[in-house]
């Protein structure tokens, strides 16, 4: 498989805070929302917009595009933030999240945003669909990938584990995963409320190829996905992100709890102030 020459670690880090920006003005529009589990998959869907997924932005429904499915759907505001720079969706409609009449609900909703691939939102549900686009993808002889980002909390439900012994057992190694192992999930830390222990471990016993890799090395990211798609060994791929949910601003990795959260006038001052930093130190000018 040829792949196509890389993103150097600048563009990516300043996609990663294009993509923050984006969703900060979600949720601006919305007052509040989920920004600690979205915020730290910016990273994560750089390097695989920038780099790896292969669409047609003229025809993002085409039936041999790569996929992504987002798992974790409550972080459905990360994906239309990248969906908006890629030129898939309006930016503009990135001021209308979650309202009446909007088009961009809360949670991803493959009706109404173009470019997401699943509706997702209950939990433990993505996995499966994935592999079932990724069966469909050998069956017809395609080489399609499939990208799939699932979320720690989320691994509590057992369908997940279903879905990981099913891919194994097809030999999907057009699969490439993603687990964001940011030990939080909705009320409290992974290891009190499931402590899934060590997930590199567990999907190399489900038969997969398993890394961990940090989060928010755009550099590690990359080189994780172009390993998998090279390893020819009849195995999916999961790659374990360690994360800092709400990774990209400080006052929001510093709460208790960001699962959920309100945006205040003063909040929105503060997470600005650190992202025209990050700006200022990429040479990037914010509007
Ligand atoms: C089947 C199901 N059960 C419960 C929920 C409620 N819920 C929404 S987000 C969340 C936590 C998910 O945790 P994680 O996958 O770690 O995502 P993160 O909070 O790190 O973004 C829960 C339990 C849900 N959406 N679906
Ligand atoms: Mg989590």
């Amino acid at each position: 498989m040829i792949i196509k020459s890389l993103s150097d670690k600048k563009t990516l880090e300043q996609t990663a805070l294009k993509i923050r920006l984006n969703i900060i003005r979600e949720m601006k529009s919305n007052k509040g929302g989920h920004i600690g589990g979205s915020f730290d998959l910016a990273e994560v869907l750089s390097v695989i917009y920038n780099d790896f997924l292969r669409i047609d932005v003229k025809k993002p429904k085409s039936l041999d595009r790569d996929f992504m499915i987002l798992s974790k759907g409550h972080a459905g505001p990360a994906l239309y933030a990248t969906l908006a720079l890629k030129g898939i969706i309006p930016d503009s409609q990135l001021d209308n999240l979650n309202n009446i009449n909007s088009l961009l609900p809360g949670h991803c909703d493959r009706n109404k945003v173009l470019g997401a691939d699943a509706s997702t939102g209950s939990l433990g549900q993505g996995l499966s669909i994935a592999a079932g686009v990724a069966l469909g993808a050998k069956i017809k002889n395609s080489d399609q990938r499939i990208f799939c980002i699932t979320g720690d909390g989320e691994s509590a439900e057992g369908q997940i584990w279903e879905a990981a012994q099913f891919a194994s057992h097809h030999k999907l190694d057009n699969l490439i995963s993603f687990l964001d192992f940011n030990n939080m999930q909705i009320d409290g830390t992974v290891e009190e409320v499931m402590s899934l222990g060590d997930p590199v471990k567990k999907y190399q016993a489900f038969g997969w190829n398993a890394v961990e890799v940090d989060g928010h090395d755009v550099v590690a990211i990359q080189n994780g996905i172009k390993k998998a798609i090279e390893n020819k060994n009849n195995k999916p791929t999961m790659i374990v992100l360690k994360t800092i949910k709400g990774y990209g601003a400080k006052c929001i990795t510093e709460m208790k709890n960001n699962h959920c959260i309100g945006l205040s006038d003063e909040l929105l001052e503060k997470i600005m102030n650190e992202l025209n930093q990050q700006a200022k130190i990429l040479e990037m000018e914010v509007h």
